[in-house]
């Protein structure tokens, strides 16, 4: 875990990033709510229920992490940006990296760096999660938002021309490791695959996907997947490939261990009075909301925080230990559809514990589920945790 930032630091930051480049000015204020922006006077008081240290065994997949509090800006800045890899991160030489477009395919296609480059530059914002945020308790504020550019998949997949009856696109990284099937029995495999995850040839196409070559209006850092990754907005991070190696078209199911095995949601459903599992791999983002921090300036208190999800946040909502639930204050509405949203609320806060639980709504009214809605309580794994969070906190 990273440390958290003081107050002065962060107030440092903001004011470099606003008299900065021309650049960085633009990307905050497009973002319309630089609600979490440190006031001169601010104080941050930070979350009772800090979430422990990534365990031992996790730390080689988890290696970086803002907290929450840290989170203060709607552009993540690439240093604060979490990262998550299952396998030892690749390094790519980019002069000698070539992406290669595969399998069922009439025109298979090969392009350098340079080449994707050459091509219309597509830029979209969008709020990358892990699947895993906040289902693990050492696994919190695994998200952050930036500001990606690249090259259209969709353009690169029709030039492919795909054959009619393909099923699905692979996306292969360049990091690769052990896997084992059936461990401990007689029938065991063991084998060495490559990082990878497929999508629905619809899928695929959808005009928002890029392949990524830039974050933030820099070259996209190695940590992040450089030379070049999958930016898919609306899904998970897991479908986000870093360090792209190869597409592949293929005319069945594609089951890697990332679809099929690793990040796969397993759920009790009731169907007819009967109780069934459903196994699901991990897929479109969900609607969600997160407190991220307090302060007091003065005598007055405020909760900030962030909401995201599929479709566009109409309404925050903050219920402060067992009280009702109050409308938060949502900051003005940007362009960008895939985006987080900045919320806050002031708060009378009285000396003593508090928890605070946020809930995020969309246009069509769904509610970001409690905690012990059917939905979250009968999910067996961690993965997709949009359950409502709540945070402790202590007023002196
Ligand atoms: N090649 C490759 N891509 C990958 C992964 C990986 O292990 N290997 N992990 C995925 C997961 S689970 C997440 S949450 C995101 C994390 O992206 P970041 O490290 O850039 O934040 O990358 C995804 N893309
Ligand atoms: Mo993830």
């Amino acid at each position: 875990m990273e440390e958290r930032a003081a107050p002065r630091e962060r107030f440092d930051r903001r004011e470099i990033l606003v008299s900065g480049s021309a650049a960085s000015g633009v990307l905050l204020l497009a973002g319309g709510g630089f609600a979490l922006a440190a006031e001169a006077g601010e104080q941050l008081i930070p979350w009772a229920d800090q979430p422990p240290p990534v365990p031992p065994p996790a730390q080689g997949v988890v290696k970086t992490l803002t907290p929450w509090e840290s989170l203060d800006s709607w552009i993540t800045p690439n240093d604060k940006f979490f990262g998550v890899g299952h396998y030892e991160w690749p390094a790519i030489n980019a002069a000698t990296w070539r992406l290669n477009v595969v399998g069922q395919v009439g025109a298979p296609l090969g392009y350098a760096l340079n080449d994707l480059k050459a091509r219309p530059r597509q830029e979209v914002t969008f709020t990358l999660e892990c699947s895993g945020n906040n289902g693990l308790p050492f696994l919190t504020s695994a998200i952050g938002n930036a500001k990606w550019a690249g090259a259209s998949l969709a353009d690169i997949l029709e030039a492919a021309k795909i054959k009619g009856g393909a099923k699905e696109v692979v996306f292969f990284g360049a990091d690769r490791g052990d896997e084992v099937l059936r461990p401990g029995t007689p029938l065991e495999l063991k084998f060495t695959e490559n990082f990878a995850r497929s999508m629905s040839i619809d899928d695929a196409m959808n005009p928002a996907n890029i392949l990524c070559y830039e974050m933030n209006g820099e070259p996209l850092p190695a940590a992040r997947g450089a030379p070049v990754r999958l930016i898919a907005p609306g899904w998970f991070g897991i479908a986000n490939v870093k360090w792209l190696r190869r597409i592949e078209v293929l005319e069945t199911r594609f089951m890697g261990s990332f679809m099929a095995h690793e990040y796969v949601t397993v759920r009790e459903e009731s169907r007819d009075g009967e109780t069934v599992v459903e196994q699901t791999s991990v897929g479109r983002g969900l609607l969600k909301s997160a407190p991220a921090r307090v302060t007091r300036t003065g005598s007055g208190y405020r909760v900030d925080g962030m909401a995201w999800g599929p479709t566009p946040i109409t309404a925050v909502e903050v219920k402060i230990d067992g009280g009702a639930w109050t409308k938060a204050t949502l900051a003005e509405a940007d362009n960008s559809p895939f985006a987080w949203r900045f919320w806050h609320l002031d708060w009378a806060a009285t000396p003593g514990e508090h928890s605070i639980t946020s809930r995020a709504i969309d246009a069509a009214g769904n509610v970001q589920p409690a905690m012990d809605d059917p939905r979250i309580a009968n999910k067996k794994t961690y993965w997709e945790s949009n359950g409502q969070i709540t945070r402790q906190i202590r007023i002196v």
